[in-house]
C-alpha cells in the first residue's frame, strides 16, 4: 500500500553500499527540487528494497521481482508523480527478469535503480545472476545489465554508477530524474553497491571501475558504439561506469502508456455512481 511515512532508522549493516545510494537519492531529489509528496519510492524485496522506509516520501513495498509493474501502475494512476523503483540485482535480474526487459520497451517515464552487489544479501549471500563464476559455488557466467539494456532499441536513459563515488552517482540520478520529469521515457541506473557482509567488493571495484566518458570513441547517443565500448571494457577486466545512453531523439508522440485514452489517469476520472450508472447497469445486465 502507498503510504507517506516518516523516515525510519535503516536496518542495513554498517558500511553497506546502499547507504551511498540512499544519500545520493535524497540529494538528487533535493537538488531537483522534488517535494517529498511528489516522489514515490517503490522498493523491491531484498536489503536494497527497504530503501523507501528510510526516506520521508511516499513508499510502497512491492512483491519480489514485480516492483516495475507496480511502479508503472503508480505512474499511470497519477502521471504528475515522480516515480523511482529501487531494488536489488536478485529482485531485478532473477525473478524480475521478464519485467526488466519489458520496462525498456514500455518506456514509461520512471527511474529504475538497481543496487547490484552480485548476491542475494537479505537471504545471506547466495549467488545472483551477476555473480562471477566461483562465487559461493556459482558455475554460471554473469549477466551484464548495461549490455542487455543497450541491446533494446528504445529511447531510454541508461547509466551505471558506483557507491564509492557518490558525487557522480548524484549527478547521474539527477539527469535520470530530469529525463523522467520531461516525460522522455524510462531511465535505468545500475549502481555497484557492495554487500560488505557477504561479498565485500569495495576495494576490487574501486580498482576496476572506469568512467566510459574518458575512453576513446565515447558517444552516448550511439547505441552500437556504446555496446562495443562497454563490452570491450568488460573483456579487458574493467567495469564501465557513467552514462551509457543519452538518446538524441525524444519519445515519439502518442506512445505514452495510458490507462484510458482520454484521461490523465484514474485519479482524474469521475468514479461517481451516478455518472457511471449506465455503464454499471450494462455490466450487471451482462452478468445476469
Ligand atoms: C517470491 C519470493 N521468492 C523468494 C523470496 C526470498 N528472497 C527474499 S530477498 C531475495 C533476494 C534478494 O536479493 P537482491 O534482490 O539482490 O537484494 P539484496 O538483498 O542483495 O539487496 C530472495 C530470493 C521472496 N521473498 N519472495
Ligand atoms: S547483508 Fe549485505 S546488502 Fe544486506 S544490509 Fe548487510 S551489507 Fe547490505
Ligand atoms: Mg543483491
Amino acid at each position: 500500500m502507498v503510504q507517506s511515512a516518516k523516515a525510519r532508522p535503516s536496518i542495513w549493516c554498517p558500511g553497506c553500499g546502499d547507504f551511498g545510494v540512499l544519500a545520493a537519492v535524497k540529494k538528487a531529489a533535493a537538488n531537483q527540487k522534488i517535494a517529498n509528496h511528489e516522489l514515490v519510492l517503490v522498493g523491491g524485496i531484498g536489503c536494497s528494497g527497504s530503501i523507501h522506509n528510510f526516506v520521508e516520501v511516499n513508499g510502497l513495498h512491492a512483491l519480489h521481482g514485480r516492483l516495475l509493474a507496480q511502479a508503472v501502475g503508480v505512474k499511470l494512476a497519477n502521471p504528475a508523480l515522480t516515480v523511482v523503483a529501487a531494488g536489488g540485482d536478485g529482485d531485478g535480474y532473477a525473478i524480475g527478469m521478464g519485467h526488466f526487459m519489458h520496462a525498456f520497451k514500455k518506456n514509461a517515464s520512471i527511474l529504475y535503480l538497481v543496487m547490484n552487489n552480485e548476491t542475494y544479501g537479505l537471504t545471506k549471500g547466495q549467488p545472483s545472476p551477476t555473480a562471477p563464476i566461483g562465487f559461493e559455488g556459482n558455475v554460471e557466467p554473469p549477466f551484464d545489465a548495461i549490455l542487455t539494456a543497450l541491446s533494446i532499441p528504445a529511447s531510454n536513459f541508461i547509466a551505471r554508477t558506483f557507491s564509492g563515488d557518490p558525487k557522480t552517482m548524484t549527478a547521474v540520478l539527477e539527469e535520470g530524474l530530469r529525463f523522467n520529469r520531461e516525460n522522455r521515457g524510462f531511465a535505468f541506473v545500475e549502481d555497484l553497491s557492495p554487500c560488505v557482509t557477504y561479498n565485500d567488493t569495495f576495494k576490487l571495484w574501486r580498482e576496476k571501475v572506469v568512467d566510459v566518458a574518458t575512453l576513446g570513441g565515447y558517444d552516448p547517443t550511439d547505441r552500437k558504439a556504446m555496446f562495443r565500448l562497454c563490452l570491450e571494457t568488460l573483456e579487458s577486466g574493467r567495469i564501465p561506469i557513467g552514462v551509457m545512453h543519452r538518446p538524441k531523439e525524444t519519445k515519439p508522440e502518442g506512445l505514452e502508456l495510458k490507462l484510458l485514452p482520454d484521461r490523465t489517469g484514474p485519479l482524474g476520472a469521475d468514479l461517481g455512481l451516478e455518472t457511471n450508472r449506465p455503464a454499471y447497469e450494462k455490466l450487471l445486465a451482462a452478468v445476469v
